[in-house]
């Protein structure tokens, strides 16, 4: 008989996430991923001007805001019909590559770690789910050294960016035509002072830390596939056109070594399981006009976010929509960029697992800090970064680039100059997606398929394929639905139709009043 367990929130992400999976002779055999909050970032959107796009949508997470506010300045260039010169080129490169060295330390140091090795007995890491870990007692102080030390150089990161975006998280120096900021010889002196720091933490720490993890884990090298289909959108842009980036586009299908092109109009949303309507919607467009469309399995140029009543649809079970490719799930985030741009292939074995995403996102840790001190050098003193531009009163425009946890696209429709349409699709919403129109499982669902799972009180297995996407729910789903105001952080589970409470498992980054957690619990 399956073995049910339900962990919510699981923690060590960014958001609020559900994970329900089943677990029989050991072995997982079905997962259910919940986006717990509903976002409805688009709708806010709505009949505002298209110039806030860039500042309101970074407000959908303070861990990838500067992706955000590349996406929206993306399209609105586009929109705009403006290219954008080298500085103001290089200073979008700067401050959204420093943003992504800050989320990957985060990610493999501080949300990681504590999944591997055996971390004190204090907080903030108690409690915890102690089991099956490898690194204990006198070898873990070594790496809960280097969990404290990366602390220091997120911070470096984080400071790093605001140099030139004036402030981090939501650096409001992002807008149509460039860069509202000036480099002065000695902003870039100082960015470069923190670079090269970094650079010399990554080359020392990190992807040591990270080939050792891989080494004192091997078995996790083939647990996690999931489909092995890879998605990028590819940044970076390394001309002004952008026509060619340092992180390439492209997609490659159940690990295959050829990559493919990407057509953005094979990209829809199913909703066939999420929150949202699939019969109709009516779309007020201003004041006297409105247009009424199809809720159900769109290209997100034509997309809408008609949230439904959780009750009214019961075979629904998150808020994230399940974002396709020709109708196929997509895995997005740095093992995808590493696959598709090229140079991974050759440094390490190219799989695709749990340990080749904590691999994959380190390598591209060093090759970006790298490729930052170039661009550093190329950043033009005392050189403006704006191109005066203007929105026109009716436009359509998408930007596409990559966040650090993966493909990220924004879709934008001005009508009457104002915002008629705006739909965000982040990579967690590709990686944690729901089951689609065809029953397809999400990515993280079908890597969880086959997990083995010792001791099913402490699904520590679970967590480390799940924290292997590094998920950010904020990103996929973010204004709260009122609840019963409970908070739950033990871990129930069921065994026989008898619900267990195990030992409670970790923080979470920031605790909400609560979703009805109990909801599905099922006797
Ligand atoms: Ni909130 Fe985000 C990133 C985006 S994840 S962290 O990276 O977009 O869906
Ligand atoms: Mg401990």
């Amino acid at each position: 008989m399956p073995i049910k367990i339900q962990i919510d929130p699981l923690s060590r992400l960014e958001g609020h996430l559900r994970l329900e999976v089943q677990v029989e002779s050991g072995y997982v055999m079905d997962a259910r991923a919940s986006g717990t909050l509903f976002r409805g970032f688009e709708n806010i959107l709505i009949g505002r001007d298209p110039r806030d796009s860039q500042h309101i949508t970074q407000r959908i997470c303070g861990v990838c805001p500067v992706s955000h506010s590349m996406a929206a300045v993306i399209a609105l260039d586009a929109a705009c019909g403006v290219t954008v010169n080298d500085n103001a080129r290089i200073l979008r490169n700067l401050v959204m590559g420093a943003n992504l060295l800050d989320s990957h330390i985060l990610h493999f140091y501080h949300l990681t770690l504590p999944d591997f090795v055996d971390m004190p007995d204090m907080a903030p890491w108690d409690p915890t789910m102690d089991s099956l870990k490898k690194i204990t007692g006198a070898a873990s102080e070594v790496w809960v050294a280097h969990y404290l030390e990366a602390l220091k150089h997120r911070r470096q990161a984080h400071e790093m960016a605001a140099i030139f975006g004036g402030k981090l998280p939501h650096p409001p120096t992002y807008v149509p035509g460039g860069f509202t900021n000036t480099p002065t010889s000695d902003q870039i002196k100082r960015f470069g002072a923190y670079l090269n720091d970094l650079v010399t933490f990554i080359n020392s720490y990190y992807l040591p830390d990270a080939q050792a993890l891989s080494q004192i884990y091997p078995e996790y090298l083939s647990i996690g596939k999931g489909y092995g289909n890879l998605l990028s959108f590819g940044c970076f842009d390394l001309d002004s056109p952008g026509s060619s980036k340092l992180l390439a586009r492209g997609r490659v299908v159940n690990g295959s070594s050829t990559v493919q092109a990407v057509d953005v109009q094979a990209i829809t949303e199913h909703v066939n399981h999420s929150w949202y309507s699939n019969r109709t919607a009516v779309i007020p467009l201003d004041d006297d006009g409105f247009t009424v469309i199809s809720g159900g399995n769109l290209n997100p140029a034509r997309g809408v976010t008609d949230p439904v009543d959780p009750a009214t649809k019961p075979n629904a079970y998150s808020w994230l929509k399940a974002p396709r490719y020709a109708n196929v799930p997509y895995e997005a985030g740095p093992l995808a960029r590493m696959f598709v741009t090229g140079p991974y292939l050759d440094w390490q074995p190219a799989g695709i697992s749990v340990m080749d995403r904590h691999l994959a996102r380190a390598y591209e840790t060093l090759k970006v800090a790298q490729a930052m001190q170039t661009w550093l050098a190329q950043l033009q003193a005392g050189q403006k970064a704006y191109t005066p531009c203007s929105v026109p009163s009716s436009a359509t425009a998408f930007g596409l680039t990559e966040a650090p946890r993966g493909a990220l696209g924004h879709w934008l429709q001005i009508t009457n100059g104002k915002i008629s349409r705006y739909q965000v699709v982040t990579p967690t919403c590709w990686n944690a997606s729901p089951r689609d129109a065809g029953g397809l499982l999400g990515p993280i669902e079908k890597a969880l398929i086959d997990t083995p799972v010792q001791d099913p009180t402490r699904p520590i297995e679970v967590l480390r394929v799940v924290h292997s996407f590094d998920p950010c729910l904020a990103c996929a789903v973010h204004v709260m639905r009122p609840g019963a105001g409970k908070k739950v952080f033990a871990i129930p589970h069921f065994h026989g139709g008898e619900e267990v409470h195990a030992h409670s498992h970790g923080r979470d980054h920031c605790h909400h009043p609560g979703s009805d957690h109990h909801r599905d619990h099922d006797h």
